[in-house]
């Protein structure tokens, strides 16, 4: 089974949704490993809780390469094959986006590449939207850049608050990084430029000829 690591700042919630989906069997793969760099972040909590090994990693007095290799270092340990970001907060160094190209994963907030950055529900919400929604895209240098694996589109209604949006988002993520996931790992991708182009939908575009 494809191994995953799991890199989360957050609540974890994303987390849960991911476990679950690999011991359902929808996704075909193991959560190997949570690291995380918030000691009480709510991942740590999911983690144990579902018996995957979890670690808060310090990054106190570290700089942000040094940081990136101690997490190089437990996720090869683990021998993951996928890195998966589920709110995770801080950007990720070129070494170790080189390190595993093309084999991460971040879930963000709105349709890329509107709001990239912090806080994309209040970004959507001020620029007065009537949709936004969930994006899942391979990580390259640039935060919020890389090519785009999948995205759900949700509507922003009236009288909308931050609060109000960020749920109706976050639900539809629970559903959306799963798939992402399986469409990654099932899926054959190719990147073409920026297009990330899966084995199926080319042989359906060839059909359709
Ligand atoms: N790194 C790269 N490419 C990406 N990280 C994330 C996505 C993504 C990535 O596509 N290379 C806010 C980060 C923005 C920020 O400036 N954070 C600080 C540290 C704050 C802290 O330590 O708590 C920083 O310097 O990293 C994930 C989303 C990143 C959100």
């Amino acid at each position: 089974l494809p191994r995953i690591g799991v890199v989360s700042s957050g609540r974890g919630e994303n987390l849960r949704y991911i476990i679950k989906a690999t011991r359902s069997g929808y996704l075909r793969a193991e959560v190997a490993i949570v690291l995380t760099n918030q000691p009480d972040a709510g991942a740590l909590r999911i983690a144990r809780e579902f018996g995957v090994p979890a670690e808060f990693i310090d990054p106190a007095g570290l700089s942000r390469e040094e940081y990136d290799r101690l997490l190089i270092e437990r996720l090869d340990a683990a021998r993951v094959d996928l890195v998966v970001l589920t709110g995770y907060m801080r950007i990720l160094s070129p070494e170790f986006v080189r390190h595993y190209r093309n084999r991460i994963l971040n879930i963000h907030p709105a349709l890329l590449p509107s709001f990239r950055g912090v806080d994309a529900f209040q970004q959507a919400l001020d620029y007065g939207v009537r949709w936004t929604g969930t994006t899942i895209h391979i990580v390259d240098e640039e935060v919020d850049h890389g090519p785009i694996v999948y995205q759900v589109p949700v509507p922003v209604k009236p009288g909308d608050t931050h609060e109000s949006l960020k749920a109706r988002i976050q639900r539809a993520e629970y559903k959306a990084y799963p798939k992402a996931i399986k469409m990654f790992l099932e899926g054959n991708p190719r990147i073409e430029g920026r297009r990330v182009v899966f084995e199926r939908e080319a042989s359906d575009r060839k059909n359709a000829r």
